[in-house]
């Protein structure tokens, strides 16, 4: 499957580089498309939604539900 979330916080590519980190260390997770400019992570495979917005919260940013 593929989700879109709406991330906060996210400005420049340290945190884009953060949140691939974070992201792809799930469990599940194929690959991981950052848009800074629109806020927006993208995620293929199958990880569990809550698991990785739980990754994106970790690292110390915001998922908007
Ligand atoms: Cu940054």
């Amino acid at each position: 499957m593929s989700m879109t979330l709406d991330v906060e916080g996210m400005s420049c590519q340290h945190c884009v580089a953060n949140v691939k980190k974070a992201v792809e260390a799930v469990a599940g997770v194929n690959s991981v498309e950052v848009d800074l400019e629109a806020g927006k992570v993208t995620v293929d495979g199958s990880a569990d939604a809550e698991a990785v917005k739980a990754a994106i919260t970790g690292a110390g940013y915001s998922v908007k539900s």
